[in-house]
């Protein structure tokens, strides 16, 4: 745990000098860490090097993974690995297009063999940009999928952004 602390802090802290012991205090009680952010990533399909899956978690709301739209019909996924299985509290997604309805679920695994349902978001009517879903079961999970199962027309299947948190503070 002391390491994991450390590491955590030595990425929150960057530019600044701090003493490790220092350092671990402020990641581990002031600043969110985002479990995801640059963690490897991979996706049912991509439509092209511009919007890779890598675009879905590189901290960045203006860049984005995009599916191709070929098969049509298929639901599509994204998926990023957060390297060591943890206690997650809280995911944020970002969806492209702003107004539009995404229908998805939140799926999470400590495998990638069994899958447990962390927030299903089938049916929402939300058309917010930026969703934020407290995922109160999800216990143990290193990898976190996200399966677009619909979409308004005039939109496509791609992520923004997603982001992990393993505690309540991930609200800003
Ligand atoms: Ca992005």
């Amino acid at each position: 745990m002391r390491i994991s602390g450390l590491k955590r802090s030595a990425v929150v802290a960057t530019g600044i000098i701090l003493a490790g012991i220092h350092a671990m205090s402020i990641g581990d009680t002031a600043v969110p860490v985002n479990l995801a952010l640059h963690r490897p990533s991979s996706s049912s399909s991509n439509e092209n090097d511009d919007h890779s899956t890598a675009k879905a978690n590189d901290g960045n709301p203006e860049s984005s993974w995009h599916a191709d739209d070929e098969p049509e019909g298929v639901p599509d996924w994204w998926q990023v690995d957060l390297g060591k299985p943890s206690d997650v509290a809280t995911c944020e997604i970002t969806w492209p297009y702003d107004g539009m309805n995404y229908r998805y679920r939140v799926e999470g695994s400590a495998d990638q063999k069994k899958w447990s349902v962390l927030s299903d978001q089938t049916q929402t009517k939300s058309r917010a940009a930026v969703q934020r879903l407290d995922l109160p079961n999800a216990r143990g999970i290193r990898f976190v999928r996200i399966t677009i199962t619909g979409f308004d027309s005039g939109c496509l299947a791609g992520i923004s952004e997603v982001k992990v948190f393993s505690s309540a503070q991930a609200h800003p």
